[in-house]
């Protein structure tokens, strides 16, 4: 897999591209690429940023940037140029987009290639997204229902959730069997050495060598969790 990601902070991914590029890099699996929105600019202060049509608070991003970085990398991989499919996935964090969640990081894992554009201020110039979907598919995808700054804090939490799921990525779970287990709730909890601490014990069941047993009462605390933390799951 191919991942782009375009922002006015790059220096924001050192740490992700650190880690989550250990052998996934060296083997290919996962190609993770942070490019600085300015590269494609041309004015002296590498502007970026513009005021609102219609007046307002704040500024708005320009679409003559985006317009050249997606040409770029929309084409420097994906092959085939328009024609909206075979194109890469082109997503933008957005407070108003769908929300991402667990099913959205397994579909988007099985893509060839995901270009990430991260804005700021404002946002971008609507345009940008029409534009974009001659490219590719274009989503539109919030973190949560709360307000960032800019895409990139999602954007990180995003390429993550994603690369662990991808086989050979640092942080794949040995089991995303047992992972994808996919009740829908919550884990139960986990507990390790040592058996006593600060006069709190291990539930005894753990220690009872009766797996059957230890299935049945991680369920329950399961089920329990759920109800108490996030009846929603059990609902809808
Ligand atoms: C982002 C920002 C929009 C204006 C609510 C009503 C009016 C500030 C780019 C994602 C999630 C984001 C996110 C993603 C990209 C950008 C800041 C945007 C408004 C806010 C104010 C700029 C925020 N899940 N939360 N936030 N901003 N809106």
């Amino acid at each position: 897999m191919r991942i782009d990601v375009v922002s006015i902070f790059p220096s924001y991914f050192d740490g992700l591209t650190l880690s989550l590029l250990g052998k996934a890099r060296d083997s290919g699996i996962l190609d993770l690429d942070v490019h600085d929105l300015r590269d494609w600019t041309s004015d002296r202060h590498r502007t970026v940023d513009d005021t609102p049509y219609g007046g307002g608070a704040g500024m708005v991003m320009k679409p003559e940037p985006w317009g050249l970085a997606l040409d770029q990398l929309a084409d420097s991989q994906s092959g085939s140029l328009s024609s909206s499919k075979g194109g890469p996935t082109i997503i933008f964090p957005s407070p108003a987009g769908e929300v991402f969640t667990q099913a959205t990081a397994r579909e988007l894992a099985t893509r060839e290639h995901l270009i990430f554009g991260c804005g700021r201020y404002e946002g971008i110039d609507e345009r940008v997204f029409e534009y974009a979907a001659d490219l590719g598919e274009v989503r539109l995808i919030s973190l949560g229902d709360y307000v960032l700054n800019g895409g990139e804090v999602a954007v990180m939490a995003m390429v993550e959730a994603i690369g662990r799921l991808i086989p050979g990525v640092v942080g794949n779970p040995e089991s995303l069997v047992e992972e994808s287990h996919e009740d829908g709730l919550l884990e139960y909890p986990s507990y390790t050495k040592p058996s006593v601490w600060r006069d709190r014990e291990v539930p005894p069941i753990l220690l009872s060598g009766n797996h059957g047993a230890i299935a049945g009462w991680r369920h329950e605390q399961q089920l329990e969790r759920t109800r108490v933390r996030r009846p929603d799951l059990l609902s809808d």
